[in-house]
């Protein structure tokens, strides 16, 4: 890294960003064409219309649904991860969703093939590495989410690239509880672990979190500020949040640049990352993301604390987590 950094920019690494939510308008429209999917006025001047998260999240599960074959998903991931490379990356981890796959009428198996055939091209023309986190989605309830957790232990068997299990969807449904055994499952397999938590629902939910299910990382957390004693637990135990500034402004988790709780996390000691989760949905990208650090009076030095910090958190087996270090 401190290699990296001595050709001038600080280099990113990134944890939490969705597939599908990573494409752009334009590789949509194209793909809805070719296919002939009617995409329900989800594109609008060329960039994705929602108004909420619930909006938000039917405008994602549309836009999923132009990936028709494990060609469509090896463009979409090597198109992702190539742009990242350009821009500075030199690691990134994005959650995959068998569901939505399953909804455009792709099998996991092909799902899974033609994103791991995209990484590896995006690593073969840029060298970035890449993994990949299954997800259940909390709002389609325990057993799909059971269903997502079989799918990741089952498959990570034979790819590789497959190294974590996550928890994504509308938070205010269900309980950590609830996906206990899914988190068992995956556990047991040997995955890493991450879910939502803290980004819709309070601080308690992020504590039931990493106490019931056991993640060593909290995809966003933000509302942890909320109670001290949940942000000095999350400090203690090393927990990696997956903070995605852009995404909580537009998605109003925070009203404004000011008030995000980036820095008060930083300075409780938390193991903060960057990230875009949604990229194009949120008008924004990994590098504005560190823009945003920036902007909020992070250095060079602080900014590549972040990417140390992705990279020690990473589902990445040991030898390639030394070599990024
Ligand atoms: C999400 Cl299921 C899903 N897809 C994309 N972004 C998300 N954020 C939370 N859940
Ligand atoms: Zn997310």
């Amino acid at each position: 890294l401190a290699r990296a950094r001595s050709g001038g920019a600080v280099p990113m690494a990134e944890l939490h960003c969705h597939i599908e939510g990573a494409a752009r308008p334009a590789l949509v429209l194209e793909l809805a064409e070719r296919h002939g999917i009617d995409l329900g006025g989800i594109v609008r001047d060329g960039a994705y219309v929602w108004h909420d998260f619930t909006s938000f999240l039917a405008a994602y599960d549309r836009a999923s649904l132009v990936f028709r074959d494990a060609a469509d998903y090896c463009r979409l991931a090597e198109d992702h991860l190539t742009g990242l490379a350009r821009a500075g990356a030199v690691y990134a981890e994005f959650f995959m969703s068998p569901d939505h796959a399953a909804s455009a009428g792709v099998p996991g198996e092909a799902y899974l093939a033609g994103l791991a055939e995209g990484i590896r091209r995006a690593k073969t023309a840029t060298g970035i590495e890449a993994r990949m986190i299954a997800i259940g989605v909390r709002h389609l309830g325990a057993d799909r989410v059971e269903a997502a957790a079989r799918f990741a232990a089952t498959h990570a068997v034979r790819e590789p690239l497959l190294t974590g299990f996550g928890l994504a969807g509308d938070e205010r449904i269900g309980t950590p509880r609830d996906f206990a055994r899914a988190f068992d499952i995956a556990r047991d397999a040997g995955l890493g672990l991450t879910a939502h938590a803290g980004e819709f629902d309070g601080a308690e939910n992020v504590r039931e979190t990493v106490e019931i299910l056991r993640t060593s990382r909290i995809g966003h957390g933000v509302r942890a500020v909320e109670a001290p004693d949940v942000v000095r637990m999350l400090a203690d135990k090393g927990i990696a949040l997956e903070i995605c500034p852009h995404s909580n402004l537009a998605l109003g988790v925070c009203p404004d640049a000011a008030s995000h709780p980036l820095r008060p996390l930083v300075e409780a000691g938390c193991r903060v990352t960057l990230n875009s989760d949604d990229p194009p949905f949120f008008a924004t990208d990994l590098a504005a993301e560190y823009a945003f650090a920036a902007s909020a009076g992070f250095g060079p030095g602080d900014r590549l604390g972040f990417t140390r910090n992705a990279i020690e958190a990473a589902f990445v087996d040991e030898a390639t987590r030394q070599r990024l270090l």
